[in-house]
């Protein structure tokens, strides 16, 4: 297997000069969050798990079930996505569901356990017909007595506030990867629109979920970038998916060398380590992770996942293989 060669970088052997972060001194450098990666793994995991043990519940998982209820067609170029209608991908393009198909689904991920919903749409931002839609479905995800998520891309002044008063709970917008590496990912939309979004949603007192993607040919410096970047918004996301590329044939990014999957396992615990009160989810990419590698990040100090056979496009563990897992590993769903 053609593996990414930064696992060999090389190893700084004392991270205990590296100081924790509070709200008030919160900026991380990436050569320090580059120093973590950088550790002996043992030493990396250990620090991340004592700071996990210290902030949450150590063997509590959170479970959130996605559902795209806007298939195809995306006007934008990321090149990880196979939803994006200049690639040829097997995606088949699907209009907006209706609220009742989206309510049936959110009270089938409630029997299930799922305690939070998140609806995806395959937009550069939504217009004003479609938040209208979304606040509609917002409205009765909610009444079902689910937390709500949103991730429906980049939004226009006072549209967060509109969602917000719907009763959305968190809105996912990533920042994907590093600022220096973005422009080999994406050129449709800038970090910056990114970053602007992410203020709409703070101004409007929802909760942001913010993270990224690894396992795109990026070095474990454009890791280290990504996870400052993340640790440094004031204050740092409530939530942070950390997702490994699912790569999609047709997909620019198809093709890319696989990483290693330890330092997937790397970027969790430096997502932990920096953002301690964050939920940090392992998010997508565990369909073809072995339950070894999920182990570890569980113990690095990830406590959310994707519940659920489908992500928005791709798949996702079935949901008996999930229980059997978390039975396995005595992890329990949190309320
Ligand atoms: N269209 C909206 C947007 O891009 O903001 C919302 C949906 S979009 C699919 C949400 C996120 O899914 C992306 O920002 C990206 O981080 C993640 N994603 C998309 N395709 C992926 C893939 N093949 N592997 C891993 N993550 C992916
Ligand atoms: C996030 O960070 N990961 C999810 C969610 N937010 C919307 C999406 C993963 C998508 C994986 C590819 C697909 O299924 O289309
Ligand atoms: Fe469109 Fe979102 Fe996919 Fe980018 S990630 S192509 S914005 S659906």
């Amino acid at each position: 297997m053609n593996l990414d060669t930064s696992a060999t970088h090389e190893i700084q052997h004392d991270i205990s000069s590296i100081p924790g972060k509070t709200q008030s001194a919160p900026c991380w450098s990436v050569a320090e969050v580059l120093a973590l990666l950088n550790a002996p793994f043992n030493d990396l995991i250990y620090r991340a798990h004592t700071v996990h043990r210290q902030y949450h519940d150590p063997n509590g998982v959170q479970l959130s079930t996605l559902i795209s209820v806007k298939t195809g067609g995306c006007p934008e170029d990321c090149g990880y996505c196979p939803q994006a209608a200049r690639y040829h991908t097997d995606v088949e393009n699907q209009a907006m569901l209706s609220v009742d198909e989206v309510v049936t689904a959110a009270a089938a991920a409630k029997a299930n356990g799922a305690t939070r919903f998140c609806m995806g749409a395959a937009w550069r931002g939504p217009k004003q017909r479609d938040i209208e839609k979304m606040t509609e479905m917002i409205r009765a995800v909610k009444s079902l007595g689910m937390e709500t998520c949103a991730t429906l891309g980049l939004l226009k002044p006072g549209q967060a506030q509109q969602l917000g008063a719907a009763g959305l709970d968190y809105y996912n917008h990533n920042l994907d990867t590093a600022p220096e590496f973005y422009e080999e990912i994406i050129t449709t939309r800038q970090y910056q629109d990114r970053l602007d979004t992410l203020q709409e949603v703070r101004g409007a007192g929802i909760n942001v979920c913010c993270g990224g993607i690894v396992g795109m040919g990026e070095m474990r410096e454009a890791r280290a970038g990504l996870i400052a970047q993340l640790a440094n918004l004031e204050p740092y996301p409530e939530s942070v998916p950390i997702n490994h590329l699912v790569q999609v044939e047709g997909t620019p990014l198809y093709g890319t060398a696989a990483l290693d999957p330890l330092e997937f396992v790397r970027t969790i615990a430096a997502a932990r380590i920096t953002m301690p009160k964050a939920m940090v989810r392992l998010s997508a990419g565990r369909q073809e992770m072995s339950e070894a590698v999920q182990a570890l990040c569980f113990l690095a100090g990830a406590n959310s996942i994707f519940y659920g056979d489908k992500l928005l496009t791709t798949g996702n563990p079935e949901t008996d293989r999930d229980q059997v897992l978390m039975k396995k590993l005595g992890l329990h769903a949190l309320p």
